[in-house]
C-alpha cells in the first residue's frame, strides 16, 4: 500500500460576511456614496432599457439592474489612479469609477447630483447611443466603455478578453512602484476562458497588483454556472495559482467594500493579484428589458427571492437603522436621479416628433468611420532619418542577428521604458536565436522571460503600452503562435484605438521571425504579413538588410501605433555594413526602397525573397526593377515609388515565399490592379507556395515554399506574356 501526504494550496480562501457591528463601524460618509451611486446608476441602466425598449440603442444593452452592489463596493476603496476595465456587462462599473473620480470628496444624499455628475450621466448614456459627444465620440456604444483620465482602461465585448490588459496596466503599476492596482471585472462564464485562466497565472508568476474581480450572477446567457464548470465556487480557482481570493455576497455592498480593502492591501504591499468573487443577480436577461424567467431558463419565484435582497434597499435599511437618513431621504435620491436621467435623455432626444429619435446633429460624422485605425505618425515630426546611401559615417560588416540585438541594447540603455518580453528571451544567450542576447544581463527587470501563455502576455503587452508609461516588444517565438493568440493580436490590440474613439496610443512593438526551411513543419512556419496586414491598426515592417533592421526597429519603437517587426531566419547569419557608432537613426515607415532598376518589370517583394529575386533577375539578365517593400501595411505601401515603377515597366511581378492562402500579395495584388490597372499590359504576376503548410519533410518543405526556381518562373511567365520569352 503506498502511503499518502494530504497537500494543500499555500493561497487563503475565505468567505467575508459582514456583521451588525460593520454596518454600525462602517463610516457614515462611504455610506452615502455607496447608496447615492448605486441610484444613480440604478437610474441610468433603467432609462437605457426604457430607451432601448423604443430602438434607440443600436446593439445590445446589458443592463446590470440588481449588480451594483458588487461595482460600487469595489470601486470606492480605489483610488483615482486604480484603474479598472471590464466586460460587456459594465455601465455600472464605468458609472462607478468615473462617479468616484468626478466626486472625489464623496457623493451626498443632500446633493446627489451636480454639474459633473450630470455631465458624466449625459455623455455615458450619448456613447450607450453611439453618438459623437459620448467618451468613444460613439464608437464604443456600450460595450466599449473608456475614460482613462478616470482610471477606465476600456470595457470589452469578447468575455474575458479585457483581462490580460488590465496585467498590463498592474504590471507598469508594480514597476513604476506607484502602489496603484488594476481591476478587471469579468462574469462567471468567463471565468472559463483561456485569457482570464492564463491571466491568472502570469499574474501570480509575476506577483502583480491585479484583481481578478468576478460577479458571479449565476448565469452566462442561460447558462447556468455549475453546469459550466465542476468547480462552481468560482473563487476556488485561487487555489490553483497561489492566489488569495475572498468571496463575499455581492447583494451586500458593504461585504464587498470590506473584502476589497482587504485585497487592496495585499495587492498594494507588493503580495501579488488576488480574486474577489461576488454572488450577484441580474434582475433582467442578458440583455433588454425582459426577466430571464420570460425565457424559461429560471423561475419567477427565484427572481423575487433575490429582488428581495436588492442591495439598494440594504443599503438604504442599515443606514436608516442608524438614523443617517430617513424613508423621505430614500424616496428623494430616487427621484433625483431619475430627474438627472430625464435631463440627461432630453439633450440627446429630439421630442418633436410621434416617437422620440435622436437629435440628428448628435450622430458622428460619416467621415469619421476609417480616421484614426491607427495614428497620424505626428510623433516621427522630428525624426532622425538616414538611408544607407546618405549615411556618412563609419560602417562595419554586422551579422543581420547582430544587428537585432545590438539595436535593442541601445534602445533600452537609452530610454528605460521599453521592456523586453516572450519565452525565453532572458535565457540562452538571447533567446532562441541570440535576438535579445545581453538584455537580460543588462537590463533584468526589462527582459522578462513568460510562460507559455501567448494570448497572457501580448494582452499584457498591448494593456502596457496603452497604459502608455512603457513601451513593450513581445516576441513570438514562431508566427504561427499569433492564432493561439489571435483575440489579443486582432481584437484588442489592433481595434483599440479606432473602437475607443481615436485618441488612445498602442505603441507596441511585435517581433517574430519567419522560418521556412528550417523543418518545423505545418505549424512554426507561417509568414504572418498576409493575415496581419488584414487587420487595421497594425503597421508591419518586414526589413531585408541589417542596416534597414536597426533603422526600421528605431522607427516601430518611437511610434504610437502596434508594430508588427517580421525577421527571417535565413537573413539572420548574412552580413551587412552597420554604422559603426550610430544605432539611432531611423527609416521611415511607409518607405519603399529601389534595389534595382530595370525597365521591363517591377518586381516587388520583402525580407529574403528581395535578395532572391536580385540574383535571378541578374543570372538570368532580365531587366528587373526589384522593389523591396519595407513597410507592408495598406497604410505603409509607398504607392509613390511603386507607382513611378509601374507607370515605367508595365509590369508586376509579386514575389512572396509562403502559402497562396495566407498571402500577402493577395491584398497587394488587388490594390495594384485597382489602382494601376490602364497601366498594365497583363494581370499582376505572383510567385508564392502551395497551398498548404510546409511540411517537415525536407523534399515537401522545398516543394511547399517559393524560391530561386519560382522566381525564375515568374519572370519568365512575365516575359513571355510581353512576346519575349527567354
Ligand atoms: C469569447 C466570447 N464568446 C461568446 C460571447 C457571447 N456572449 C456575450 S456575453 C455572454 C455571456 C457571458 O456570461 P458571463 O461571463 O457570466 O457574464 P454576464 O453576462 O453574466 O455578465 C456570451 C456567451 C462573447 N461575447 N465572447
Amino acid at each position: 500500500m503506498p502511503r499518502f501526504n494530504t497537500l494543500k494550496s499555500e493561497a487563503a480562501w475565505r468567505e467575508l460576511i459582514t456583521t451588525d457591528k460593520d454596518w454600525k463601524a462602517a463610516d457614515a460618509n462611504m455610506l452615502h456614496s455607496l447608496l447615492v451611486s448605486m441610484h444613480l446608476i440604478r437610474a441610468f441602466e433603467e432609462k437605457v432599457l426604457e430607451l432601448a425598449g423604443q430602438g434607440l440603442v443600436h446593439g445590445p444593452a446589458h443592463s446590470a439592474i440588481g449588480q451594483e452592489g458588487g461595482a460600487v463596493g469595489s470601486v470606492l476603496p480605489m483610488r483615482a489612479s486604480d484603474q479598472v476595465n471590464g466586460s460587456h456587462r459594465a455601465h455600472h462599473q464605468f458609472l462607478a469609477k468615473t462617479l468616484h473620480y468626478v466626486s472625489p470628496e464623496g457623493l451626498d444624499l443632500a446633493a446627489p447630483v451636480n454639474e459633473k455628475t450630470q455631465w458624466l450621466l449625459q455623455k455615458t448614456l450619448a456613447e450607450i447611443l453611439g453618438l459623437d459627444q459620448g467618451f468613444c465620440r460613439g464608437r464604443g456604444g456600450s460595450m466599449h466603455l473608456r475614460w482613462a483620465e478616470a482610471g477606465v482602461l476600456g470595457t470589452n465585448a469578447i468575455v474575458g478578453g479585457g483581462v490580460p490588459f488590465a496585467a498590463g496596466a498592474a504590471w507598469a503599476h508594480r514597476q513604476a512602484g506607484t502602489g496603484d492596482t488594476a481591476f478587471t471585472y469579468f462574469g462567471d462564464g468567463a471565468v472559463n476562458i483561456g485569457s482570464v485562466l492564463e491571466t491568472m497565472n502570469l499574474a501570480a508568476a509575476w506577483k502583480l497588483p491585479l484583481c481578478f474581480f468576478i460577479e458571479n450572477n449565476r448565469y452566462a446567457v442561460s447558462t447556468v454556472v455549475d453546469e459550466a464548470t465542476a468547480e462552481a465556487r468560482l473563487s476556488a480557482r485561487g487555489q490553483a495559482f497561489n492566489i488569495p481570493s475572498w468571496k463575499v455576497d455581492g447583494m451586500d455592498p458593504l461585504a464587498v467594500y470590506l473584502a476589497t480593502q482587504e485585497a487592496m492591501e495585499v495587492m498594494r504591499r507588493g503580495d501579488g493579484p488576488t480574486i474577489i468573487e461576488v454572488d450577484v443577480y441580474r434582475f433582467y436577461h442578458q440583455n433588454g428589458p425582459m426577466p430571464g424567467s420570460a425565457f424559461g431558463y429560471r423561475s419567477k419565484d427565484e427572481e423575487k427571492a433575490w429582488r428581495e435582497r436588492d442591495p439598494l434597499d440594504l443599503v438604504a435599511t442599515k443606514m436608516i437603522e442608524r438614523k443617517l437618513i430617513d424613508k423621505d431621504d430614500v424616496q428623494s435620491l430616487r427621484h433625483q436621479a431619475q430627474q438627472a436621467m430625464e435631463k440627461a435623455a432630453a439633450e440627446l432626444l429630439d421630442m418633436s416628433g410621434k416617437k422620440p429619435a435622436i437629435h440628428d446633429h448628435l450622430w458622428p460624422s460619416r467621415d469619421f468611420v476609417d480616421a484614426l485605425v491607427r495614428g497620424d505618425l505626428s510623433e516621427f515630426d522630428d525624426a532622425h532619418y538616414a538611408e544607407q546611401e546618405h549615411f556618412s559615417g563609419k560602417f562595419e560588416e554586422r551579422k543581420f542577428i547582430d544587428a537585432v540585438a545590438g539595436v535593442m541594447n541601445r534602445r533600452m540603455e537609452q530610454d528605460e521604458r521599453i521592456v523586453v518580453m516572450g519565452e525565453d528571451v532572458h535565457r540562452l544567450k538571447g533567446g532562441t536565436n541570440g535576438a535579445t542576447r545581453g538584455l537580460s544581463e543588462r537590463f533584468p527587470d526589462r527582459c522578462l522571460g513568460t510562460p507559455i501563455s501567448e494570448n497572457a502576455f501580448v494582452g499584457l503587452g498591448g494593456g502596457l503600452a496603452m497604459d502608455g508609461r512603457y513601451r513593450p516588444v513581445v516576441e513570438f517565438m514562431y508566427p504561427d503562435f499569433m492564432w493561439v493568440a489571435a483575440d489579443q493580436v486582432f481584437n484588442q490590440i489592433a481595434k483599440a484605438r479606432h473602437m475607443f474613439g481615436g485618441d488612445g496610443s498602442m505603441p507596441l512593438v511585435l517581433r517574430t521571425k519567419i522560418a521556412m526551411g528550417s523543418g518545423y513543419g505545418s505549424q512554426h512556419l507561417m509568414d504572418p504579413a498576409g493575415i496581419f496586414s488584414t487587420s487595421p491598426g497594425w503597421r508591419i515592417v518586414a526589413p531585408s538588410t541589417p542596416y534597414d533592421y536597426v533603422g526600421l526597429m528605431n522607427a516601430a519603437l518611437h511610434c504610437e501605433d502596434p508594430v508588427l517587426v517580421i525577421e527571417h531566419i535565413d537573413l539572420y547569419n548574412v552580413k551587412g555594413p552597420v554604422p559603426t557608432d550610430d544605432l539611432d537613426y531611423l527609416i521611415p515607415l511607409g518607405k519603399a526602397k529601389v534595389l534595382r532598376e530595370g525597365k521591363a518589370v517591377t518586381v516587388l517583394s520583402y525580407l529574403n525573397m528581395v535578395h532572391q529575386s536580385l540574383e535571378v533577375a541578374e543570372r538570368l539578365g532580365v531587366d528587373a526593377e526589384v522593389i523591396d517593400l519595407r513597410s507592408l501595411d495598406r497604410d505603409g505601401l509607398d504607392w509613390e515609388t511603386i507607382g513611378a515603377s509601374i507607370m515605367k515597366t508595365n509590369n508586376v511581378l509579386i514575389v512572396e515565399q509562403g502559402s497562396v492562402g495566407t498571402s500577402y500579395g493577395t491584398l497587394l495584388g488587388d490594390e495594384v490592379q485597382r489602382r494601376f490597372f490602364d497601366y498594365l499590359d497583363q494581370p499582376v504576376q505572383r510567385v508564392h507556395g502551395g497551398e498548404a503548410s510546409p511540411s517537415i519533410s525536407k523534399v515537401l518543405e522545398r516543394a511547399a515554399c517559393a524560391g530561386p526556381e519560382e522566381i525564375e518562373d515568374g519572370l519568365r511567365r512575365v516575359l513571355a506574356e510581353q512576346g519575349r520569352p527567354l
